[in-house]
């Protein structure tokens, strides 16, 4: 009587010790998911806006596998020369920096000027019907 006694407390304690990792595990993983992977992504999208007094260029980009689906938001830039890379209308080609939880765009290359027609206020639906 005594000797199941004696290990059923032990495989409480164990019971408990798996439990508790697990709980902490578990509570660990969805903080990590909480800011996107800590890497460099490329991005391909059209610039919508710019604006240069917050540093931002607003982008229409497709889908960058590995952070997030095709969307139109709007990316902070660290370096002068990106951020006066792109005008409006302007295809680019960049790299979205993630480190720390903070994102930002790198390397802004142009791949297609805007021209006059894409500067009219239909340029966005035009370029994707072309697109
Ligand atoms: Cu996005």
């Amino acid at each position: 009587m005594r000797k199941t006694n004696k290990r059923a407390f032990w495989a409480l304690g164990f019971l408990s010790i798996v439990l508790l990792t697990s709980l902490t595990a578990c509570k660990r993983q969805p903080a990590q998911q909480l800011g996107p992977p800590t890497g460099r992504y490329k991005l391909k999208g059209e610039v919508i806006s710019v604006d240069k007094a917050n540093r931002e260029l607003m982008i229409k980009h497709a889908d960058i596998p590995g952070l997030m689906a095709a969307m139109t938001m709007p990316y902070p830039v660290k370096n002068d020369k990106d951020l006066n890379a792109a005008a409006r209308g302007d295809f680019i080609t960049a790299d979205v920096v993630v480190q720390n939880g903070e994102m930002w765009l790198e390397n802004v290359q142009v791949t297609r000027r805007a021209t006059a027609a894409d500067s009219s206020p239909w340029a966005s639906s035009v370029t994707i019907l072309q697109a």
